[in-house]
């Protein structure tokens, strides 16, 4: 089954909306295969947005993303990579629709709640980036007879 790493970023811990976030994911019906509070450190930092490297903003964006703590989360389900996406709304929270986390809860580009891996190739070097392979845990909810 297909895997995504998704994060609620800083300004979603700060405002208390860990909860929140996982809710909507679960109540999606996909499954929740791992999670952790943490510190991103600026080597695994500049490694997670290595893409952005030459962006104006990517100075901005390491120090915003170790400022605080980050909640870390493996998600698993059926196309959860791309519907985790759209249940996170665009990138600019002012162009994310309304009922989407962004579009919801927040107001700037750069403070935009959640990151969420964009491709199959992306999941896998973040979850890997992120997590030891003994820190997700594989197990059966008898509920996803009703989703799968
Ligand atoms: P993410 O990686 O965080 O899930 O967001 P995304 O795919 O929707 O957007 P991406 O293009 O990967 O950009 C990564 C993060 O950089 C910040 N950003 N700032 N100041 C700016 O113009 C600007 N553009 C992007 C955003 O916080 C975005 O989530
Ligand atoms: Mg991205």
């Amino acid at each position: 089954m297909e895997k995504t790493f998704l994060m609620v970023k800083p300004d979603g811990v700060q405002r208390e909306l860990i909860g929140e976030i996982v809710s909507r994911f679960e109540k999606k019906g996909f499954h929740l295969v791992g999670a952790k509070l943490m510190s991103v450190s600026k080597e695994l930092a500049e490694q997670h947005y290595g893409e952005h490297k030459e962006r104006p903003f990517f100075g901005e964006l390491v120090d915003f993303i170790t400022s605080s703590p980050v909640f870390a989360m493996v998600w698993e389900g059926e196309n959860v990579i791309a519907t985790a996406r759209q249940m996170m709304g665009s990138t600019n929270p002012k162009d994310a629709a309304p009922g989407t986390i962004r579009g919801d809860f927040g107001v700037t580009v750069g403070k935009n709640i959640i990151h969420g891996s964009d491709s199959p190739e992306s999941a896998v070097r973040e979850i890997g980036l992120f997590f030891k392979e003994e820190e997700l845990v594989e197990y059966s909810k008898l509920i996803n007879n009703w989703i799968y």
